[in-house]
């Protein structure tokens, strides 16, 4: 049989983003101790924002129609999505309530999240005009309302559109100051945003002209001069189609949502990868070194000794093992991790002690390990054949007892001790792919 992969789910931007939140986490899990603490909460915070943001999935293009009371933003939520369905209103109060138009399918997590009601959502098919495809529409309640729960759901849903329309209407677009301010917020953020002036229907030609020229020109007192004014009319459908070719543009660029996680993700790597400035490259020492030296001071080579003794007759039998000391294992412990960070940076030091495990259960684990060991029994001497090759018997068991006993100290620091540097080094080594920008 032949294996398929057509049911892998696409790599899509969200998913691609997440692996990359996923790598920073993994550093941080080494790399915590050894940063300022200060950098260890920006970390952790970017993280935890980067994963509330990807969890509403960055495969989205959400425009925000927002405005005063009456503006025509339902009006035109319709004129857009052609057909009548965020209910225009005459009374007021008007709508608290946020409507959405969404084309395609995985808006749902997204919409949940802003609260939208569930017949509140009108799903569209892309049909004919695919760059809609992953488009929410949001028609949102009026931002200039008494109720402050209707200003703070604007507030609160703003900041994830891609795309800001700020409705006006002609009559009442004195209280600029206030669409100014959320204007200006969105640019901070590097949200586009445009102002749409609406009911120009009810316009002569040369006044709406006027108006748009104040318009612009308030806008440039607030360094707004980018933002663009689109006279439209909901109900002539003049400049609806205007509207579309900006959303149009604005889906075909990288949603807001992805490029602040990228950015976020890149400013973290780069602050973490500063924090813990890459040198040269990291060289294990050996571990043999170590095996040997902690053995040695587990009195292994005094037994082994004494075997080789007992093996040309020398001596009637061997002594039992004594135990390593906290002390020599903590001498030995050091000495390997000042030889795994030699010529990296100070903070390195700190990170590969943390991974290593520490001296007390190393200590612990090593005596017993070694108080496990089938010792071999050094064969002893007798008649002249065995004289003959006294010496190289006494060789042998000196190193059969030398190899039994490294063998069982290597059994634990290969894990708790060389692995974890092993780790940590690699760590290190990619610590540049948290810093590109792809
Ligand atoms: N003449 C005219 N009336 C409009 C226009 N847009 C909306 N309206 C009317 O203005 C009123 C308020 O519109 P609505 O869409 O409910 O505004 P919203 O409060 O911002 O959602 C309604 O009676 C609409 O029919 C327009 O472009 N021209
Ligand atoms: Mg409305």
């Amino acid at each position: 049989m032949t294996p398929t992969f057509q049911h892998l789910p696409p790599r899509d931007e969200t998913t691609v983003l997440r692996e990359r939140v996923n790598r920073l986490r993994a550093s941080m899990e080494w790399a915590s101790e050894a940063i300022p603490a200060p950098l260890r909460e920006e970390i952790v915070a970017t993280i935890q924002r980067c994963d509330e943001r990807l969890d509403l999935g960055v495969d989205h293009t959400v425009v925000a129609l927002a405005g005063g009371t009456g503006s025509g933003k339902s009006s035109l939520f319709n004129a857009l999505v052609g057909q009548d369905f965020a209910v225009p209103g005459i009374a007021r109060p008007t709508t608290s309530h946020v409507s959405a138009a969404s084309w395609g399918p995985g808006a749902k997590a997204l919409l949940d999240w802003i609260g939208v009601d569930e017949h509140r959502r009108l799903e569209r098919e892309v049909g004919e005009d695919p760059v809609f495809a992953g488009m929410v529409l949001l028609d949102l309640p009026d931002h200039d309302s008494i109720n402050a729960h209707n200003r703070d759901l604007v507030d609160y849903v703003l900041p994830m559109a891609d795309l800001l329309m700020w409705v006006v209407d002609p009559q009442k677009y004195a209280d600029h100051a206030l669409h100014s301010a959320y204007v200006t917020v969105a640019s901070d953020h590097g949200q586009p945003s445009v102002m749409v002036l609406n009911h120009v229907d009810r316009l002569a030609p040369d006044e709406a002209v006027a108006v748009v020229e104040d318009l612009q020109r308030l806008l440039a007192v607030d360094g707004l001069e980018g933002v663009g004014v689109v006279p439209v009319s909901a109900t002539t459908g003049q400049g609806v189609e205007a509207l579309r070719a900006e959303i149009r543009r604005v889906s075909q660029e990288r949603s807001v949502a992805a490029q602040a996680v990228r950015s976020d993700l890149v400013t973290a790597g780069r602050a973490l990868a500063a924090a813990l400035s890459r040198h040269s490259e990291p060289q294990l020492p050996d571990v043999e070194e170590m095996v040997a030296a902690i053995a040695r001071a587990a009195g292994v080579d005094a037994r082994a000794d004494a075997a080789a003794a007992v093996a040309a007759g020398r001596a009637a039998e061997v002594p039992e093992l004594g135990a390593v000391t906290l002390a020599a294992v903590e001498r030995e412990r050091l000495d390997w991790v000042d030889a795994a960070t030699v010529g990296l940076p100070i903070t390195w030091r700190t990170v590969v002690n943390e991974a290593c495990a520490r001296a007390k259960p190393l200590t612990a684990d090593v005596n017993a390990a070694l108080a496990a060991v089938a010792w071999p029994e050094p064969s002893k001497a007798g008649g002249w054949r065995a004289r003959l090759g006294r010496s190289r018997r006494a060789a042998a068991a000196h190193k059969a007892v030398l190899g039994a006993g490294r063998d069982a100290v290597r059994t634990v620091l290969v894990p708790l001790v060389a692995e974890p540097t092993m780790r940590i080094h690699e760590s290190y080594r990619v610590l540049h792919e948290l810093t590109e920008l792809s």
